[in-house]
């Protein structure tokens, strides 16, 4: 057992709550569904630092019928003798006072996570009642809070010889657009907290259905088990996974890897259990080298002859899963959403690690590495040719002069702030939509029904696929590392297939391909999803629209509830331009589902069930997805 070297004297204050409750989106970025699950992670990222400290093992959250979440922890319990200079319990200065906590004491935790890393009291602050309970040195406290006040003093509620710490709050509904909380993100979200934190058991009860939903993650193996996860629905190349760490003072960084027999490259890193989706210093320190350590290999056992070019980045890294967790002291986190880790200590650490272990494994797995590198070399040689293609192509089209694909209808404005391009399904909706568009700022880029599923085809063969040469030369941004997101000729690209299972599809289809080639358009926002009505109801003159089977009723009561007309509309084209502008392309009227990654891997796992080649988890897919229609548009 680790003597607890931490006390009430450690914990440092530096200012008061008022400001949270006046400014919420700056302590928690939003109070949309976003930011109200962030209380939930921030009070586990508290019991997490206790578990990193080495004291606590398990978690568990209840989210009850009235929507109160509790947080319990098996840690050391938050300390409850007076800090000195406060005359308080050192708990209530944690839970009152914004900063306060270990974290930022100096001594106390090793490593802290949270994004914000604003802590229990921004919770505190944002809810309409909270409890805490503390058990600690053979007894329970407790005290109870509202809008970030104490109501009770910390009291002695009996004897325990348990230690920890429980956390149940009311979040404001005064302040959260919702206080919906999504089972499947929170879950998903310990799920990857779980892999991330070796042998920590987190559970998660859900009290709000019927029937009472639980579920419990722990992972003996850590992030090897993560890969072994991802992994799962595509067919791993090798048995072993590629697993190293190394620590250098209070930096350390833990790898895994694995290659499988597909094209794309699912790489995942986390900085202090944040995935860091922007990337950063740990993901460059692990590309540079990996590459140069493949291909070092390669040459020295004459895989790579002397004549032959070194094998590029891309193509090492063609079906490769991996994940890299870097755990420090003060991380710094930069770019548009602060999920880019910046600390430059960490690129070192992280190649330096890669450029050792990896060059020992390859040394001392020859099979492995004989199929790795292997796939390297097909890879690219399907590149090379790809790119002889390319040129052809290329040269034809300087020749013809015309660089945006004939069928574009484009807009006037050449601000891309302003335009908008609709991707349609099929010609005639096209045609459609060119005329119901306004051609100021609405583009219109009609797609022959089922474009190529990128999912299972080598880069190669994707950029020669006539549709989606189109589909990039329009959207003026490139593909994969020559994307360049300022290029992007409009700002909303919005998908608009019929509301059927095709359109579904070919939806899909699409979103696949931005998502793996052109992923960064969707980070910034830019793509969406355009909801044509499925029903329109008719009396006199008058017509109501419904987006959903749920709206159908309401539409029938707006319409005078008798002698009414009803239409369902099976695509697009039954629509005439008038219709299709008034429901689906006029910006005052229409609704788009804007597409988000919030969850990098979530994505990454409905990309490869949904277009990856494996039957059997797509079909558990849909039928577990099957009334959720929209669970790409979350
Ligand atoms: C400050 C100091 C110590 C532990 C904690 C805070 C702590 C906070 C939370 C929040 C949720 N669960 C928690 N568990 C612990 C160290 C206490 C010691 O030295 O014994």
């Amino acid at each position: 057992m680790k003597e607890p070297a931490y006390s009430a004297k450690d914990i440092t204050v530096l200012e008061g709550l008022e400001a949270v409750r006046k400014r919420p989106g700056m302590y928690i970025g939003t109070t949309g569904p976003k930011g109200l699950h962030h209380l939930i992670y921030e009070v586990v990222d508290n019991s997490i630092d206790e578990a990193l400290a080495g004291f606590c093992s398990e978690i568990k959250i209840t989210i009850a019928k009235d929507d109160r979440v509790t947080v319990e922890d098996n840690g050391r319990g938050i300390p409850v003798d007076n800090v000195a200079k406060h005359g308080r319990p050192a708990v209530e200065i944690v839970l009152t006072m914004l900063h306060a906590g270990g974290k930022f004491g100096g001594e106390g935790y090793k490593v802290s996570g949270g994004l914000h890393g604003v802590g229990l009291s921004v919770v505190n602050a944002l809810s309409k009642e909270l409890t805490v309970r503390v058990r600690r040195g053979g007894a329970e406290y407790e005290q109870d809070y509202a809008y970030g006040k104490p109501v009770t003093s910390l009291e002695k509620a009996g004897k325990t010889t348990e230690t920890g710490t429980t956390v149940s709050f009311l979040a404001d509904d005064g302040i959260f657009e919702t206080t919906d909380y999504s089972f499947e993100t929170v879950a998903q979200h310990m799920k990857e907290t779980a892999f991330l934190m070796k042998s920590l058991r987190i559970s998660l009860v859900d009290e709000r259905p019927e029937e009472t939903t639980e579920v419990s993650y722990c992972y003996a193996g850590g992030i090897i088990d993560f890969v072994e996860y991802l992994n799962a629905k595509k067919d791993p190349l090798h048995e072993k996974i590629i697993y190293f760490e190394r620590k250098i003072g209070d930096a350390e960084v833990e790898i895994a890897m694995q290659y499988n027999l597909g094209y794309t490259e699912s790489i995942f890193t986390f900085a202090n259990n944040i995935n860091t989706q922007e990337g950063g210093t740990h993901l460059d320190g692990f590309k540079t080298a990996l590459t140069r350590t493949v291909n070092d290999f390669a040459r020295s056992k004459n895989l790579l002859k002397e004549k032959d070019d070194n094998l590029s980045g891309e193509d090492i890294r063609e079906g490769l899963t991996t994940i890299i967790s870097v755990k420090l002291q003060e991380p710094q986190f930069e770019g548009q959403t602060k999920t880019k880790l910046g600390n430059t200590e960490i690129r070192a650490l992280v190649s330096g690690a890669v450029g050792e272990k990896l060059r020992e494994f390859l040394e001392e797995n020859p099979k492995e590495t004989k199929i790795i590198v292997g796939k390297a070399i097909a890879a690219s040689q399907a590149r090379a040719a790809a790119r002889k293609a390319r040129e052809l192509t290329r040269r034809k089209s300087l020749l013809e002069s015309t660089s945006l694909p004939g069928k574009l209808a484009d807009c006037s404005s050449k601000d891309p702030a302003f335009s908008e391009i609709y991707l349609v399904e099929g010609d005639s909706a096209g045609g459609s939509a060119k005329q119901a568009r306004d051609r100021s700022f609405q583009a219109i880029l009609p797609l022959k029904g089922k474009i190529l599923n990128v999912e299972k085809a080598r880069l190669g063969k994707v950029l020669g696929s006539e549709e989606i040469q189109a589909l990039i030369t329009a959207l003026g941004t490139n593909i994969a590392e020559e994307f360049d997101l300022e290029a992007a000729r409009y700002h909303k690209i919005i998908i608009m297939t019929d509301a059927d299972v095709d359109g579904a599809h070919i939806r899909t289809l699409i979103l696949t391909f931005l998502y793996r080639f052109m992923q960064d358009l969707i980070s910034a926002g830019y793509v969406y999803i355009a909801q044509p009505p499925l029903f329109k109801v008719s009396s006199k003159k008058k017509h109501f629209y419904a987006y959903s089977d749920n709206e159908l009723d309401d539409a029938i009561k707006r319409a005078g509830g008798k002698n009414y007309s009803l239409q369902r509309y099976k695509g697009l084209g039954e629509m005439n331009p008038e219709q299709l502008w008034d429901t689906t392309m006029d910006p005052n009227e229409r609704t788009l589902l804007k597409v988000n990654l919030d969850d990098a891997v979530l994505a990454d796992e409905i990309f490869t069930t949904l277009m990856g080649d494996k039957v059997e988890p797509r079909r558990d897919f849909i039928i577990q997805h099957a009334k959720d229609v929209r669970f790409l548009d979350i």
